[in-house]
């Protein structure tokens, strides 16, 4: 296929999975609206159709919580083909969601989404600013408070199964979650998903949730999970900058935003593993780091938080690949190329990470990383993710948020 089919098989895609005013990530394994899939499905489609680019976020903060959390996923309509749906989150929300969060991007891509269009984006991104505040907030009330940004369950992270979260997931007591039907497996190889026993847990982190009527008070100081992200770190210093610069241009006063991306570098501190030479998971019940080197540590550069001798370190695992940078270490016994999150590039991620370098001023990885993603997806198609040593496509073909990087990054 020439680069011009590849633009217009992108864009049927975004529309093949528009379901009105919201995206699924793909057709059958993700009936839903999830969040960060979202806000690159905005940015997608703010390469053909800005009014539509914003609808995809308003549409995702339509369902913000009172405390300013928004939710992982949105259960738009009613759908027998995802576990574990609305009947086990019960969260008693208008319309119906999960009870956790996702990665922070949607501050970031609405700047981006903003310049496509300065003019008509104005009245779009005022009306949705005081939410984006609203949520940020809740990340630094709640999750910030160890120095660097925590999670209470895998899925937060939108790197649900990879080695980082293996010390805290070991703590997680999955023996007493009673019989249920998972769904996945279904629609894509078992091999590529996660375990059962990871599932376990999953369910187990839910139930205690909805226990506790999805207290966030609660599921921080005694959940069974609790885990510092250096990703999500990264993510939302670089979002906090990105709000408080769209709230500058509004004429808000954007101190509170300031401090709180700079009291999270200095909580950077934190998560630093003198060990692996990088910033690194850590169990925040314990202390324990998980002692991972992966594409997580890569999105450092996107908040401008590399330090002295992180890229010899990181560059070393992209070195090990064919293609982008695999979410774990090539080099290490956790290593998976295909299972899920366990090895996998994701060209999601890849996305962010080369935004990173681009603008720390390293073009050159930058540029290689946009072309050994544009040869996976030239090769194989618009798939959810690839092996990223010999390519094969894996997970869900026609997948939302790969079209849309395609559209505005890799293609
Ligand atoms: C995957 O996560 C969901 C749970 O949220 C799942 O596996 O069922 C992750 O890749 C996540 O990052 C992504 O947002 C979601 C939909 O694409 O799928």
């Amino acid at each position: 296929m020439t680069d011009t089919t590849l633009d217009d098989r992108a864009r049927a895609i975004l529309k093949g999975n528009d379901r009105g005013g919201y995206t699924v990530p793909t057709h059958g394994l993700y009936p839903y609206q999830w969040n960060w899939d979202s806000a690159f499905a905005a940015w997608g489609f703010s390469t053909f159709d800005v009014d539509r680019a914003w609808t995809e976020l308003e549409t995702l903060f339509s369902a913000q919580w009172g405390d300013g959390m928004v939710p992982h996923i949105v259960f738009h309509q009613a759908s027998e083909g995802y576990f574990p749906g609305p009947d086990v989150w019960q969260t008693g929300t208008t319309p119906a969601s999960s009870g956790i969060s996702q990665p922070p991007v949607a501050a970031i891509l609405a700047r981006r989404i903003w310049e496509a269009d300065a003019a008509a984006g104005r009245d779009r991104i005022a009306a949705l600013y005081p939410k984006l505040l609203a949520w940020h907030r809740w990340w630094h009330d709640y999750r910030s408070r160890s120095g660097a940004v925590a999670i209470t369950h895998p899925w937060e992270s939108g790197r649900d199964n990879c080695p980082d979260w293996d010390p805290g997931m070991r703590n997680v007591d999955g023996s007493k979650v009673g019989p249920y039907t998972r769904r996945d497996t279904g629609h894509v190889d078992a091999s590529m998903r996660p375990g059962k026993e990871d599932y376990d847990r999953y369910v187990a982190m839910v139930q205690f949730g909805r226990a506790c009527g999805w207290d966030q008070e609660t599921i921080v100081e005694t959940g069974p999970f609790l885990m510092a992200d250096p990703a999500i770190t990264f993510i939302l210093i670089r979002a906090h900058r990105d709000l408080a610069a769209i709230g500058a241009e509004l004429g808000h006063s954007v101190t509170e935003l300031e401090s709180w991306a700079g009291e999270l570098e200095a909580g950077l501190a934190t998560i630093w593993n003198p060990e692996i030479g990088c910033y690194d998971a850590r169990d925040l019940r314990t202390g324990e780091f998980a002692g991972i080197l992966g594409s997580g540590g890569f999105l450092a550069w996107l908040s401008g938080a590399a330090r002295e001798g992180v890229e010899e370190t990181l560059f070393a695992i992209w070195d090990k690949v064919a293609y982008g940078i695999p979410s774990s270490d090539p080099g290490s016994a956790h290593f998976n190329p295909r299972r899920y999150w366990r090895g996998p590039m994701w060209p999601v991620v890849n996305s962010l990470i080369a935004m990173g370098f681009a603008e720390a001023g390293n073009g050159a990885a930058a540029e290689r990383l946009r072309r050994e993603t544009a040869t996976l997806i030239r090769e194989h198609g618009f798939y959810e993710y690839f092996d990223p040593v010999d390519g094969t496509p894996c997970g869900g073909s026609d997948f939302t948020w790969t079209a849309a990087v395609w559209l505005t990054w890799a293609g």
